[in-house]
């Protein structure tokens, strides 16, 4: 196995979809692109009117490519929506939108899928195709699918986020297909060869984009061993989610909606936090998990926030790995 020092070696960012998706694009900005290794959550993956669709693999991938619609967090900016008009038009399924140009993305992966190709080869040959030269990897090309539990039996993500806006109460979360899934080739292969120097955390919802993640056989033990450092960014900044339902997540699951909620979440896997200036007054609490904490402006608006937030990240990086 050959070590190369954390300043070098690949990073591994777990991403979801919309926050992590800024981040990745401000890496992408920050660091050679042969550096980072995205592995991308598929539990939201479903499949849909024929289709497969990877709604977080999307984000990022739209993301880098300069392609996101950044108002609304998924799907690609000046969209169309005629044949979601149509669709309603017809009394079909009309509850998850599907934009005239995402639909061709969704199209491709399918045909491709069928074809005999892998995710992780699809995911690549549309990276390719958008000019994406960062490598995104599916966390596995197994099928694994978020149950949301809730008092009125399980939903399936996608039913939960979208079509019931995440109204109902959530008791707990499943991961289905998990125990018999692969993490991603190319990522074990990385981390068995000692390629991956740190592991970043990206700002996304601990239990239904980064769990999901961890969750898969063998994949957290194979990343904790990463010699570098492992660390954090918290989704989570005075107490809100910056979009999404993380902190209503926390609220329902008993566990505080903060930073120190989800450090605690990591705690035992990561040895760092990211944490946002307005939750100053966390970081004696995060530290106490026998973390380290960074304090800066992690709410990214612009372009300058995602590549900010970046290079503050890869210089935190590299400091822990010189300590
Ligand atoms: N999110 C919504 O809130 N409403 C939608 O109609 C919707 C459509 C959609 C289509 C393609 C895609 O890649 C994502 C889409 N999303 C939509 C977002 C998606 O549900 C979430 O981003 C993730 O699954 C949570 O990370």
């Amino acid at each position: 196995m050959t070590t190369r020092a954390v300043g070098d070696a690949k990073i591994a960012v777990l991403s979801g979809g919309v926050g992590g998706a800024k981040l990745v694009l401000g890496l992408s900005h920050a660091a050679a692109p042969e550096r980072l290794v995205v592995v991308a959550n598929t539990g939201d993956d479903f499949h849909h009117l024929g289709l497969h669709i990877a709604p977080d693999i999307d984000s990022v991938v739209y993301a880098v490519a300069d392609l996101a619609d950044q108002e609304r967090g998924w799907g690609r900016a000046g969209e169309t929506w005629t044949f979601m008009k149509a669709l309603a038009g017809l009394g079909g399924e009309a509850w998850f939108n599907l934009g005239d140009g995402d639909l061709a993305m969704h199209v491709e992966r399918t045909r491709r899928l069928a074809d005999g190709e892998t995710l992780t080869e699809v995911t690549a040959g549309l990276c390719q195709a958008l000019g994406v030269k960062i490598r995104i990897l599916p966390m596995t090309d197994d099928q694994v699918a978020t149950i949301v539990d809730t008092p009125d039996g399980p939903l399936a993500f996608q039913n939960y986020f979208v079509r019931d806006r995440c109204a109902p109460k959530v008791t707990g979360f499943r991961f289905q297909g998990i125990a018999d899934a692969t993490p991603n080739h190319s990522l074990m292969h990385d981390l068995a060869s000692g390629e991956i120097g740190s592991v970043l955390i990206a700002p996304s919802n601990p239990f239904v984009s980064v769990d999901p993640i961890l969750g898969l056989p063998g994949l957290r033990a194979a990343l904790r061993s990463v010699a570098g450092p492992k660390l954090a960014v918290s989704p989570i900044v005075g107490g809100e989610a910056i979009k999404g339902p993380a902190a209503k997540m926390m609220g329902e699951l008993g566990v505080p909606a903060s930073a120190a909620g989800v450090a605690r979440h990591y705690a035992g896997f990561i040895d760092a936090m990211v944490i946002d200036t307005v939750d100053r007054a966390q970081e004696a609490e995060i530290r106490a998990l026998d973390m380290e904490v960074l304090v800066t402006q992690t709410v990214m608006r612009s372009l300058d926030d995602r590549k900010a937030l970046a290079d503050t990240c890869l210089e935190f990086i590299a400091d822990l790995g010189s300590r």
